[in-house]
């Protein structure tokens, strides 16, 4: 097991082995079985471009030799922040059978997140698009390397500028060296609610796991035809069932670049797309074009929408505008998945998040003193199971937190679980913002706002927003009259923060209200919002 990772435990490890949840297999291993059981079928549609499961299992043996010779090996990390092309699955691949670990990034991130996160991994190589939705990734990757000693290799797909260019790297297949199951295989990042992102090692046997249980539950089968409309490279459109489980079902990945139905519906219509996810804003913009315009999307069975709070007006309007059913998903990177079933009843779907997954998933709704709850109370949710991770990596300090010492990760949700068994998410204990599934950490933007010279203090807190669930304000008690919200959001921008993690309110404020403790009292700071 890699370094400054949290294991489970020898005895809970085998019982996830004699169980059969953990096969041994690793991605590698399955992108063999795939090529060899569907072989000239279509795995990923890009745009014009149909690659077949025997073709991308050809590609990630070929970049497996160009990352080999470029001196890439086993325990090595490589960032990736590429958009939802096909480069992104034989990247990922390749680097699967080397045993290199991608560390998944979001092409919405920039200097601040992924300087940060190269130099927390010690990221040898940086993989990047040319361009995307208008970014030169190339200019970022440029400020990167400045910064970042251990990065060696960039490499573009596409024009690579300075760097290396991805199509140089497909090379005669070499010898593979031996990648363990039990292994880490990559790392998601956290959500975030701490000053900065944590990372998630996630495991060849959790994560295949976590597909083959996905992929049950939503029945996907080699038919099923999946449009990834979310960035790939985020835990939901990845694994739930998502892209992967896709390819795990002997199915096709339709790959869109961005999520408007301008793009998506003709895509659903051609490639006749059985099942796709949404968070709940675009299920929203979807809805009203759906019901506006004569789309074709007859072909589709499964409309997922999750990743924050799905508002039940909203969810009760998908089934007789789109002709299919709504699965409600509410997950998290660090594992636990639960899923509204696709024969549950109207009100299961519409009102609840659904239930664990897996029979082998524990959860437990405990309040503050970590005694369990009474049935239908609200509680903290806490999650334990074979693809739920034991610790952050290379992060005691946080661990502690973020952990029992059973083993359960403190999901920071609250929930309440209804008389069926499903659990209804309430709100939230851990201190971030929600935007409509992108998740904001509170402390990080905080920091950047305290980098000011005119900031005495700042404290960031979600704000009601009817369209994207909740919306970041920050307020600020000045040092120096003269400060304006404009140069607060530039100074953001110019410390290379993410452009969804700006807060969209600023308000400026004599004093912090307090807790009796002393802290400041959030709570009744969100009261002091001005709408
Ligand atoms: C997904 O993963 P993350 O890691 O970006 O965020 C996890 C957090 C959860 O702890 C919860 O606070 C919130 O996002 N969340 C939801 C939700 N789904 C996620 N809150 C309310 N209702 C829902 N349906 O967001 C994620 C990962 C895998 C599958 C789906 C979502």
């Amino acid at each position: 097991m890699l370094f400054g990772c949290s294991e489970w435990p020898s005895k809970v490890a085998n019982y996830y082995r004699e169980t059969g949840c953990w096969k041994g297999d690793t991605f590698g291993d399955l992108l063999r079985q795939w090529a060899v059981k569907y072989g000239e079928k279509t795995a990923i549609v890009d745009g014009e471009y149909y690659m077949s499961y025997r073709e991308l299992d050809t590609k990630a043996d070929q970049l497996a030799a160009g990352w080999r010779n470029l001196g890439v090996k086993q325990g090595d990390k490589v960032v990736i922040q590429l958009p939802n092309i096909t480069p992104f699955f034989e990247v990922c691949f390749a680097l699967f059978r080397i045993g290199a670990l991608p560390v998944f990034t979001l092409p919405s991130h920039r200097s601040s997140e992924i300087t940060y996160i190269c130099e927390y991994v010690e990221a040898d190589a940086y993989v990047i698009a040319e361009t995307h939705a208008g970014f030169d990734y190339r200019k970022l990757a440029e400020q990167v390397k400045t910064k970042v000693p251990s990065l060696k290799h960039v490499i573009v797909a596409g024009n690579p500028g300075p760097f290396i260019g991805l199509a140089d790297l497909y090379q005669t297949p070499v010898s593979l060296p031996e990648v363990k199951a039990y292994d880490v295989a990559f790392f998601q990042l956290s959500g975030g609610s701490t000053g900065l992102p944590k990372l998630i090692p996630r495991t060849h046997d959790d994560y295949i796991y976590s597909l083959k249980a996905s992929v049950e539950v939503c029945r996907l089968n080699k038919d099923s035809v999946y449009l990834a409309a979310l960035p790939i490279a985020h835990n939901y459109p990845l694994s739930s069932p998502g892209v992967l489980g896709t390819l795990y079902a002997g199915g096709k990945v339709v790959l869109a670049t961005g999520s408007s139905p301008d793009e998506a519906f003709p895509l659903i219509a051609k490639q006749r797309v059985t099942i796709t996810g949404l968070v709940p804003p675009l299920a929203l913009v979807w809805l009203e074009a759906a019901a506006a315009r004569n789309a074709d999307l007859s072909s589709l069975q499964v409309l997922q929408v999750g990743g924050a709070k799905f508002n039940p007006e909203v969810a009760s309007r998908v089934k007789p505008v789109f002709d299919c059913v709504l699965q409600q998903v509410f997950g998290m990177a660090e594992g636990l998945v639960n899923y509204t079933r696709l024969d549950d009843t109207e009100d299961v779907i519409i009102h609840t998040q659904g239930r664990p997954m897996s029979e082998y998933d524990e959860i437990c709704i405990v309040d503050d003193s970590d005694n369990e709850v009474q049935m239908g109370e609200i509680g903290h949710l806490l999650a334990r199971g074979p693809y739920t991770i034991r610790g952050y990596y290379k992060d005691e300090v946080q661990n502690e937190k973020a952990f029992t010492s059973e083993g359960f990760y403190r999901t920071g949700d609250m929930v309440r679980m209804t008389s069926s068994g499903n659990l209804i998410v309430e709100g939230r204990a851990k201190d971030q913002i929600n935007r409509g599934g992108e998740k904001i950490s509170a402390e990080e933007v905080e920091n950047h706002l305290l980098a000011h010279p005119s900031v005495h203090d700042a404290s960031v807190v979600p704000m009601f927003d009817e369209f994207l669930g909740e919306k970041a304000c920050a307020f600020i008690i000045k040092r120096e009259m003269s400060l304006t919200t404009e140069e607060l959001k530039l100074l953001l921008h110019e410390r290379g923060m993410a452009a969804y993690k700006i807060p969209d309110q600023i308000e400026f404020i004599d004093s912090f209200p307090k807790t009796r403790l002393g802290k400041v009292s959030k709570k009744e700071l969100q009261k002091l919002i001005k709408f």
